[in-house]
C-alpha cells in the first residue's frame, strides 16, 4: 500500500510534472518561460526530495519509538555520487571520499536502507571533496573540487550542535571522597550537523547520514575582540575553526601524521560519540544495556579515538568505575581493517595527542596498562610479547598505534576479505590472536550494492536479467541471478546481451572521443584498469605490458598485424598530490599513449587512454563498458578490491592475480571464467628476499621494455628513470618483473579467448549467474548476525 500511495506519484508522469512546476513558480519564485538548468535542477530534485523527507521522517520517527538496538557506521569517507541520471548535468557527485573504503561505506549504507536496519552513518561534510584531477601535458594537476552551493539532499540542523573542546590541561578535582580528572581550558569549536537522507530500495525505510560541519563556537566572530579593534583575529580565529571540515585528506592507504587529521578525527568522533550517548539517555536505561542499545563499527583505525572518548565520558562525566565502563566500551565497538601495508598503518606521536587531547593521551596509558598488565599475566616467561604489543611504540619519538588500540578496544576485528582476513591474523595482528583466541578475528567479504552497480550504471542489462529471472527481485537477492545459467544456451539472450555490451562501448566510445579527442573502435578488446594510481596496484606492469604489445606489434609484418585482435588499453585513476612515484606513473601512461595513438603502423590494434578524473559517475559509464579489467596487485597487497566484483556484475572477465576478493570470485565463478597470473602471497617474502640478498635477474621481455623507454621511444627517459631503477635496483619490491612473464602470456590467453565471442559471452553470463554472494546485503547481513546483534526494524506498510 505505501508504494501505490507514496511512489505512485514518481511514476505518475502528468502529478510529478505538475510538482516541479510548482516548484518552480513558488518556491523559486519564477515563471515557466525563465526556467534554466539550474531552475529545472533545483525543482526536479525538491519534487523527489518532498516524497523523501515523508518517508525519512516516518522512519526516524518509528525508531525512536521501538527504540531498538541501533547500529553506528563510523567513517571518515562516504563516496556517494548522488547524480539522478541525465534530468540535467547541473549534479555533482559527493565525493568526500579517496576511493575502496568511502565508496564501501555509500554501499552500506544503501543496504543498511534496503534492509531496514536502524542505522546511522555519521561523517565529516567536507567543504572540499576529493579533488578535480586535470592532466595537463601528460602530467596530473590538482584542482579543488567547489561543492555545489545548492545541495537539495543535505538539511542543516543549526539546532543539533556539539561543543568540541581541544587543547587545555587536566586537573584532579577531589569531590565527596572520590577523585575525578577535570579537563579544562583550551578552545572550543562547534559543531554542526547536517543530514542526508538515505532511501532503501523498495522500502519506505529512509535512514540518516550526519554529517558534522565546523563553526566557530563564538557564533559569527568574537565581538569583544572586534568591538577592542582586534578584527583580524576575531576573523582569525573563525577561519581557523572553520579549518577543520575544510577540506578531505586525499591520501589513500598512507598514513600521514597531521595535525589538523587528528583534529578531525577527535572532532568528528566526539560530535557523534556525544550525539549517540544523548539518544541513549532518553530512553533512561542503566548503563550497562548500553551495548545492548548500541553498536558501533569503526570503519578502519580513522575513529579509534571513539573508543577512548566512550571510555571518558563514561568514567570522567557519567562517573562510573574503570572497569565496569571499559566493559560497556568493548562491548559495543567493531573496528573493520582494510590494508596490511605499513606505511598506511596509523601511528600519532605521543606528544601531539598530550598536546591536542591531553585527557584522551592519559585514558591510553590507563588503557594500555590494565592491557599488559593481563597479557603479562597470561604470558608470564614472554618479555618480548609486552614490547611488540604495547599501544605506545617506544620509538623516537613515541607513537601511539591505533589498530592496536582499535583491537584492544573492540569485540570483534574484522578484515575485508578471506585472504586478507587471514593474513592480519598471522602478520600484524598474529600476537592478539595469541592473547583473545581466534573468536575475536573474523572476516567479512566485501560486497557491492547492485542497486547502483548494475540497475543504475547498466540499465539495459538489469533488464535483460529482470526478463529472465521473474522480474526485479534479483535486485534484493541477488542469488536470484543464478536463473541465467539456464538460458546460456539460448541464442536470441546471448545476442541481446552481446549488444547491451556494444551499446555500453559505444557509449563510452564517444565519452573517450569528447574527453581525449581518440577514436577508438567499439568492436576492440576494452582493457580497462580504473583504480587510485599505487605501486602496490601495479599500474606499472600494465603500461609495461601495453609497451610489450606495442613493440611486438611493431616487429610483425603489415600480414601478421592484419590477424591481430584490436585493442584499447584504458587507464584511469587519482594519485595523491605527494606520492611523486604515482605520479611519475601517470605521465608514462599518457607518454606511451601520445606515441601509439599516432602511430599509422598500428592504427586501431593499440590504442592507450588516460580518462582524466575517474570518479564515482564516469565508474557508472566504465564498468558497463569493459570486456576485460585489470586487478593485478602484488598478492597479499589488496585488502579485497571492489571494482573486481562491479565489473564481473556488469558482464566482463576479469584478470587478476591471486589477492584480496579475486580468491573468492574465483571460487565462485569458477576458475575457467577467470584470468588469473602471478606469485601467490606465501611466496612473496622468499622472492623479496631474494631480490635483496641473492641475485635478481630482470625478465628478458620487461629489459627490452626498459631498453625501449631508456632509449627515448616515449620521450624524456630521464622522467622514468626512477620508475625502472625501482625494479632493476631498488630490489622490485612488488614483484613486477617477477609476474611479467606470466601477465604477458596471460594477455595472450585473453586475446585467444576472446575471439570465441560466443565462448566468450557464454563466460560473462556464467560469471554473472555465480555473482550473488558479492552483493552488500549478503555482507550487512553477515555484520548484523555476528558483530552488531542487530535486526532489521519490521516495515509499517500501512502508512
Ligand atoms: C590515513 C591517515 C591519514 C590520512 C589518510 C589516511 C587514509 C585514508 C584513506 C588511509 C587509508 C584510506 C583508504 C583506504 C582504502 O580505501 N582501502 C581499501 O578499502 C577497500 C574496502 O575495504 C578495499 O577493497 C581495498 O582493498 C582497500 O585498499
Amino acid at each position: 500500500a505505501w508504494k501505490r500511495n507514496q511512489i505512485a506519484s514518481f511514476t505518475d508522469k502528468d502529478g510529478f510534472e505538475k510538482e516541479v512546476v510548482r516548484h518552480v513558480e513558488t518556491t523559486l519564485a519564477r515563471s515557466m518561460f525563465n526556467c534554466d538548468e539550474i531552475a529545472a535542477y533545483s525543482a526536479t530534485s525538491l519534487a523527489f526530495r518532498d516524497r523523501l523527507i515523508t518517508h525519512w521522517n516516518k522512519t526516524q520517527q518509528r525508531q525512536t519509538y521501538v527504540d531498538s538496538k541501533r547500529v553506528y557506521y563510523l567513517s571518515l569517507e562516504f563516496l556517494m555520487g548522488f547524480r539522478i541520471e541525465d534530468v540535467v548535468k547541473q549534479e555533482h557527485d559527493a565525493a568526500l571520499g579517496n576511493g575502496g573504503l568511502g565508496r564501501l561505506a555509500a554501499c552500506f549504507l544503501d543496504s543498511l536502507a534496503t534492509l531496514n536496519f536502524p542505522a546511522w552513518g555519521y561523517g565529516l561534510r567536507y567543504r572540499y571533496g576529493i579533488f578535480k584531477q586535470e592532466i595537463i601535458d601528460g602530467y596530473q594537476v590538482e584542482v579543488p573540487d567547489y561543492w555545489l552551493d545548492f545541495n537539495p539532499w543535505e538539511f542543516p540542523r543549526h539546532d543539533v550542535t556539539v561543543d568540541i573542546q581541544f587543547f587545555g590541561q587536566v586537573n584532579k578535582k577531589t569531590t565527596g571522597g572520590r577523585t575525578i580528572s577535570v579537563w579544562e581550558g583550551g578552545e572550543i569549536v562547534r559543531a554542526v550537523a547536517y543530514d542526508v537522507p538515505i532511501p532503501g530500495y523498495d522500502t519506505p525505510t529512509t535512514n540518516n547520514l550526519r554529517l558534522w560541519s565546523s563553526k566557530a563556537s563564538g557564533g559569527e566572530f568574537d565581538f569583544q575582540k572586534f568591538n577592542n579593534g582586534d578584527y583580524e583575529s576575531s576573523v582569525a580565529e573563525q577561519q581557523r575553526a572553520e579549518t577543520i571540515s575544510a577540506v578531505l585528506y586525499p591520501n589513500d592507504n598512507l598514513e600521514r601524521g597531521k595535525e589538523l587529521r587528528l583534529k578531525q578525527q577527535y572532532f568528528w568522533v566526539a560530535a557523534s560519540l556525544y550525539d549517540i550517548v544523548r539518544r541513549f539517555k532518553k530512553s533512561r536505561r542503566p548503563w550497562n544495556e548500553f551495548p545492548d542499545q548500541v553498536a558501533i563499527q569503526l570503519n578502519d583505525t580513522h575513529p579509534t579515538l571513539a573508543i577512548v572518548e566512550l571510555q571518558r565520558i563514561l568514567v570522567d562525566i557519567e562517573g562510573l568505575e574503570w572497569d565496569a565502563a571499559w566493559e560497556i566500551v568493548t562491548g559495543t565497538f567493531g573496528y573493520t581493517n582494510h590494508t596490511v601495508l605499513p606505511e598506511a598503518l596509523e601511528k600519532w606521536p605521543v606528544g601531539l595527542v598530550q598536546h591536542l587531547l591531553p585527557r584522551h593521551l592519559q585514558i591510553i596509558y590507563d588503557i594500555n596498562l590494565f592491557f599488559l598488565q593481563s597479557v603479562e599475566k597470561a604470558f608470564p616467561s614472554d618479555r618480548e610479547i609486552l614490547r611488540r604489543v604495547s599501544i605506545i611504540e617506544e620509538s623516537q619519538p613515541k607513537m601511539v598505534r591505533m589498530a592496536f588500540l582499535a583491537i584492544v578496544g573492540s569485540h570483534k576485528v574484522n578484515g575485508v576479505a578471506e585472504l586478507h582476513s587471514d593474513l592480519i591474523k598471522t602478520t600484524i595482528f598474529k600476537d592478539f590472536v595469541e592473547i583473545y583466541g581466534p573468536d575475536k578475528f573474523t572476516n567479512v567479504t566485501n560486497g557491492i550494492t547492485p542497486r547502483r552497480w548494475l540497475h543504475q550504471a547498466n540499465p539495459r542489462l538489469s533488464e535483460l536479467i529482470a526478463s529472465k529471472c521473474g522480474g526485479n527481485e534479483f535486485l534484493k537477492d541477488l542469488t536470484l541471478l543464478n536463473q541465467l545459467e539456464k538460458h546460456i544456451g539460448d541464442k536470441k539472450f546471448r545476442k541481446e546481451w552481446a549488444e547491451i555490451k556494444y551499446a555500453n562501448k559505444v557509449r563510452l566510445a564517444k565519452h573517450i572521443k569528447d574527453t581525449t579527442g581518440v577514436v577508438v573502435n567499439p568492436a576492440s578488446l576494452f582493457d580497462v584498469q580504473v583504480k587510485r594510481i599505487h605501486e602496490y596496484k601495479r599500474q606499472q606492469l600494465n603500461i609495461f605490458g601495453v609497451i610489450h604489445r606495442y613493440l611486438t606489434l611493431k616487429a610483425m609484418t603489415p600480414d601478421e598485424r592484419k590477424k591481430q585482435l584490436p585493442r584499447v588499453s584504458i587507464f584511469g585513476g587519482k594519485a595523491a598530490p605527494g606520492y611523486w612515484m604515482a605520479k611519475q606513473i601517470i605521465h608514462l601512461i599518457n607518454s606511451v599513449g601520445a606515441v601509439v595513438n599516432k602511430d599509422e603502423d598500428i592504427g586501431d590494434l593499440l590504442k592507450v587512454i588516460f580518462l582524466e578524473d575517474y570518479n564515482v559517475s564516469k565508474a557508472e559509464i566504465i564498468c558497463p563498458a569493459s570486456d576485460i579489467s585489470e586487478h593485478i596487485s602484488t598478492a597479499g597487497t589488496e585488502a579485497s578490491g571492489t571494482s573486481n566484483m562491479k565489473f564481473v556484475l556488469n558482464g566482463g572477465l576479469i584478470i587478476g592475480t591471486c589477492d584480496g576478493a579475486n580468491i573468492e570470485i574465483t571460487r565462485e565463478i569458477g576458475e575457467s571464467n577467470i584470468f588469473l597470473f602471478g606469485n601467490l602471497s606465501e611466496d612473496v617474502e622468499d622472492l623479496r628476499h631474494a631480490h635483496n640478498y641473492g641475485s635478481h635477474t630482470i625478465d628478458p621481455d620487461l629489459d627490452k621494455v626498459f631498453n625501449e623507454i631508456e632509449d627515448g621511444t616515449f620521450g624524456n627517459p630521464h622522467d622514468f628513470s626512477a620508475m625502472i631503477a625501482a625494479v632493476r635496483q631498488h630490489g622490485d619490491y612488488y614483484l613486477v618483473s617477477d609476474d611479467f612473464h606470466s601477465y604477458i602470456e596471460t594477455h595472450q590467453l585473453v586475446d585467444e579467448a576472446y575471439r570465441n565471442q560466443d565462448g566468450w559471452i557464454a563466460k560473462c553470463i556464467t560469471s554473472v549467474a555465480r555473482m550473488g554472494f558479492f552483493t552488500s546485503d549478503r555482507c550487512i547481513n553477515e555484520y548484523a548476525e555476528e558483530i552488531w546483534n542487530v535486526e532489521p526494524l519490521a516495515v509499517d506498510r500501512r502508512s
